[in-house]
């Protein structure tokens, strides 16, 4: 006997998944977990026998519910399933997840819409930070078609600007959790910084690389991949994340000059397969990172700025990213300050229904 768990199937910015209401699944963390592993058809590299599509970034799931806080409308729970394991974490936050919330939401009806666009105030329960999703709602319905475009997804959409409040050191309790601006881990220079997503920064030229391998190329240079999980296994000790063998975070991204006229070039490893494109606050995590003198990215930008308002263009894979800034003190590390961060994403409703299950899960 099967039974339906009620589901929604959304792109959210360059990934996709699977959109569940809090109260439609189990509140046992295992069995939630467990279930979520079946729907998803893992663990197994195909995911033949569920609905993941056998990549990171297509293996997602956000968990919605009316927050329980004054200061915001959604709480969303993350959880990146993995692909070729039984595991499910709640370890890190996903940015482009985030830009289907708030249409999830007004679709659920757990907020009501305003007539043309509706901002839906969102924590994220994974980092305990809040972003805004402005979503447009022409007769009170959400929109999804429009003329926005982003890296990375073909066609175009309705735009969703995301503001994020408050999320550096959501993660390792500091933007730069090691306290400096650049350190060394075996031999090579980094820069740890969690703006949103721990990330850390690495010169594409201190492995001998351009910067412009595809992620198939990077993927397939074992050698290489070896050295970084070595730099990854100890950064995370000291980005206080503890022992991050098992874990998606610190994500590492190869820096390198930009090649198509924006201001850095990247291929993020997350942390294993190479990302097509780059995650939304690994992207906040990077331009911030650029800003600041001493980074390992400021240096190869050779650039210096002014305090205040800037779009900062992260070359990735498919494309480039575009985020806003407001900051103070890039001149200096103690007084570095990010008061804003925002971007544009886009999200397509795919499918709405039941995610079937064996009625003894
Ligand atoms: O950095 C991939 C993605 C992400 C995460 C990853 C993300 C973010 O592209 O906020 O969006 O780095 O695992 O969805």
């Amino acid at each position: 006997m099967l039974k339906g768990i009620p589901c929604y199937i959304m792109r959210g910015g360059t990934s996709k998944g699977l959109y569940f209401l809090e109260d439609d699944l189990p509140t046992d963390v295992e069995l939630r977990n467990t279930l979520l592993l079946s729907i998803m058809g893992s663990p197994d590299e195909r995911q033949i026998n569920g609905l993941g599509g056998a990549h990171p970034l297509t293996s997602k799931v956000a968990i919605v519910s009316k927050s329980s806080r004054k200061d915001t409308d959604v709480d969303y729970l993350f959880l990146q399933v993995a692909v070729d394991k039984a595991q499910v974490s709640d370890a890190q936050n996903c940015g482009n997840i985030l830009a289907g919330v708030g249409a999830f939401a007004l679709e659920k009806g757990l907020i009501p819409s305003q007539n043309e666009q509706t901002d839906v105030r969102i924590h994220m329960l994974n980092t305990g930070s809040n972003a805004v999703a402005r979503i447009q709602t022409p007769n009170k319905q959400v929109n999804y078609e429009g003329t926005a475009t982003i890296d990375g997804v073909p066609g175009t959409a309705a735009p969703i600007l995301i503001d994020f409040l408050d999320v550096a050191g959501s993660s390792c309790g500091r933007l730069f959790p090691t306290g400096n601006a650049q350190d060394t881990i075996l031999d090579v220079p980094v820069t740890c910084i969690d703006n949103g997503m721990p990330v850390v920064l690495l010169n594409a030229s201190s492995f001998a690389l351009k910067g412009d391998e595809s992620p198939a190329e990077l993927e397939a240079n074992s050698d290489l991949k070896q050295k970084i999980e070595a730099i990854r296994l100890e950064a995370g000790k000291r980005m206080n994340l503890g022992d991050v063998t098992n874990k998606t975070v610190p994500k590492m991204s190869l820096i390198s000059p930009a090649l198509k006229g924006g201001l850095v070039n990247t291929r993020t490893f997350i942390p294993h397969r190479v990302h097509e494109a780059i995650g939304v606050l690994g992207s906040v995590s990077v331009a911030t990172a650029c800003v600041l003198q001493g980074t390992v990215a400021n240096q190869i930008i050779k650039q210096s700025f002014s305090d205040g308002c800037m779009n900062i263009e992260v070359e990735h894979p498919t494309g480039q990213f575009i985020v806003e800034m407001d900051v103070t003190g890039t001149d200096n590390f103690e007084n570095f300050m990010v008061n804003r961060a925002a971007l544009l994403r886009t999200a397509r409703l795919l499918m709405r229904g039941e995610a079937m299950v064996s009625a003894s899960e």
